[in-house]
């Protein structure tokens, strides 16, 4: 995917960890397949010299929001193990800002803008439109491109730089994100 970036875009890369790949806990079919095209987008971002964010779920043991306690998801994600690392292949620039999520114990956090404190670094850095990509579309990728909306960035979503947990949610997806005022490339 060609994209075309301004200098005040950012590039925001949500949750491409090995859980959400084949072979781990929550694994998304082809979830790996998004890391060469957000590898081809974090180099041109690298090159017109704009911020690169990368988001990460970052769960402590028996979190809310795994099945054992009630919650939707299985156990996944849980910090400081192999899940939880970016896909081995995914590039992560140095200057990369991290943002980790889903730590807190009563709730999860599916958008990288939920008390992350990453609007005041898009205001610092004089960001005005954001480019979103990872995993998964329908959970923290579709939360954090609302909330981008919502604190009046022009957001673009590649959808090509992300994947579905379940496709039977696509269509209601696209929609939602479209009706919010998201681009949907
Ligand atoms: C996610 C389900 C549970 C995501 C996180 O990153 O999309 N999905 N936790
Ligand atoms: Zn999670």
């Amino acid at each position: 995917m060609k994209v075309t970036f301004e200098q005040s875009d950012a590039l925001i890369i949500v949750d491409v960890q090995n859980d959400f790949c084949p072979g781990g806990k929550l694994a998304l079919d082809e979830g790996d397949e998004v890391v060469p095209i957000i590898n081809a987008m974090t180099a041109q971002a690298q090159e017109a010299g704009i911020p690169v964010f990368v988001s990460r779920d970052w769960h402590p043991c028996h979190h809310v929001s795994f099945d054992e306690r009630g919650g939707p998801w299985p156990e996944h994600c849980v910090q400081d193990t192999k899940g939880a690392e970016f896909h081995p292949d995914l590039s992560v620039p140095d200057g990369a800002r991290l943002i980790s999520k889903g730590a807190r114990f009563d709730i999860d956090q599916y958008s990288a803008f939920d008390k992350t404190g990453l609007v005041s670094e898009l205001v610092h850095l004089d960001v005005k439109r954001v480019w979103v990509v990872g995993l998964a579309l329908e959970v923290c990728v579709r939360a954090t491109a609302l909330d981008a909306v919502k604190n009046d960035y022009e957001t673009i979503l590649v959808e090509d730089g992300t994947r579905f947990i379940d496709r039977a949610d696509a269509d209601k997806t696209r929609q939602e994100l479209k009706e919010a005022g998201v681009t949907v490339k």
